[in-house]
């Protein structure tokens, strides 16, 4: 499957250089592609130069709302974001429209964080433009949310989340939600390295793009993943999840294939995996909720099995008895049993609905504020009106 990647903010910019980066691996280990086209959309200038794999020309670096911030951002404010998207969403498109080969890609991948004031904003509102104006392909947004100490401390990274996340769910094909407090859950040194986060959440993707664009016979399976599978899993609010297990290298005494104990461990491997996925999922959900699944199984081809295949649909169709399931085999690694799970068409996700309820709350809050700040202003002005001006 082929994507055209447009980061907005910070955080998308980041992950979309993050595509970027996997789609040169593809190119260098995989002789394939898997991002046509890989662009970053910002208010600030500085953001942008930061970035090391997206192209860094004006095109495909592209700064919007230059005379509303004068290149440094918006400041949280996500409706400013939306109204500069809105205002500047023509030079996004110019940029497609110049991708060379964006007749070969199969769908539109938007990255934004949820919380902050240019992603946040301008995500729902290029979703829409795009989706206007290339009806024929699906547009998928991978929003990120905040840190809970965020969440804590800054009221406006909840009530932009609850805006944004409502907007793209609207509009979006699809909404694959990353909680960035997920990934330091297991491992507190991330917290302050954020360009690991992002690697963390951008692998799951690798194999699931490449797997259908393989051309060699030996690294196709029995039952080819392509984008067909993957356009017709997402749809709605997706959670998606990664694990691996280790396959040992030198497995002495050889256990010939044919021998019951090697076949249940090579099952052994991709339930571990698929566990790991599971528990690894990018947002808290429940499996039962999920209406479509997908797995792809990449793994040596001498671990690979039908019984194998077959276990691991047997185990996700019990924790998701409502779900249609697809799945693929992609015997490609030479270590390592790797699941990539999509979870798709879910009926609930608690943060989600969180963060709406909270938001609500606190719209009274910030008008009560808005109306003090305005009244006290007035009093101070009035207290002041028989003193003569300089002007
Ligand atoms: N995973 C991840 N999260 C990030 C990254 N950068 C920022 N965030 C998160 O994104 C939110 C802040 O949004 P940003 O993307 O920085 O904001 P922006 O879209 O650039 O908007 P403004 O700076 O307000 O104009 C916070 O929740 C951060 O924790 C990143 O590189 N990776
Ligand atoms: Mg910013």
């Amino acid at each position: 499957m082929k994507l055209v990647v447009i980061g907005f903010g910070q955080c998308g910019g980041r992950i979309a250089d993050q595509f970027a980066r996997l789609n040169k691996k593809a190119r260098s280990h995989r002789k394939t592609e898997i991002t046509p086209g890989v662009f970053a959309v910002n208010t600030d200038a500085a953001d942008l130069t930061g970035l090391s794999y997206i192209r860094s020309d004006f095109r495909h670096r592209i700064l919007i709302g230059g005379r509303k911030t004068g290149g440094h951002g918006v400041g949280k404010i996500n409706e400013l974001g939306a109204e500069i998207a809105r205002e500047d969403g023509d030079k996004v498109i110019d940029a497609i429209r110049g991708t060379k080969r964006m007749y070969e890609s199969d769908a539109f991948l938007l990255i934004a964080s949820a919380g902050g004031g240019t992603g946040s904003g301008a995500i729902p509102v290029m979703t829409q433009y795009i989706k206007e104006r290339y009806m024929d392909k699906p547009v998928y947004d991978l929003v990120i949310l905040p840190f809970e100490h965020e969440e804590a401390t800054e009221e406006r990274a909840v009530y932009n989340s609850a805006l944004c996340l409502k907007s793209v769910n609207s509009v979006a094909d699809t909404v694959i939600v990353v909680d960035n407090q997920r990934y330091i859950r297991k491992d507190s040194s991330l917290r302050n390295n954020l360009s690991k986060i992002n690697e963390l959440i951008a692998e799951p993707f690798y194999d699931l793009l490449c797997a259908g664009e393989e051309k060699k016979a030996k690294y196709i399976g029995a039952k080819t993943l392509d984008a067909g599978d993957i356009i017709q899993t997402l749809t709605g609010w997706t959670a998606i999840g990664y694990g691996k297990a280790q396959v040992p290298m030198f497995n002495l005494p050889l256990p010939r294939k044919s021998d019951f104990r090697s076949k249940s461990a090579e099952i052994h491997k991709g339930i571990q995996a698929m566990d790991e996925a599971l528990s690894e999922l990018s947002i808290n959900c429940n499996p039962v909720d999920s209406s479509r699944a997908l797995y792809l199984l990449s793994a040596p081809s001498k671990e690979m099995n039908m019984a194998l295949v077959k276990e691991l649909g047997d185990y996700l169709r019990g924790l998701a008895p409502k779900a249609t399931i697809r799945n693929g085999d992609y015997p490609r690694e030479k270590t390592i049993v790797e699941i990539t799970l999509i979870l798709s068409g879910l009926s609930n996700i608690e943060k989600v609905r969180e963060y709406y309820t909270k938001s609500t709350s606190l719209i009274p809050e910030f008008k009560k504020r808005e109306e003090e700040t305005e009244s006290k202003l007035r009093s101070m002005e009035e207290a002041g009106k028989d003193i003569p001006s300089l002007l």
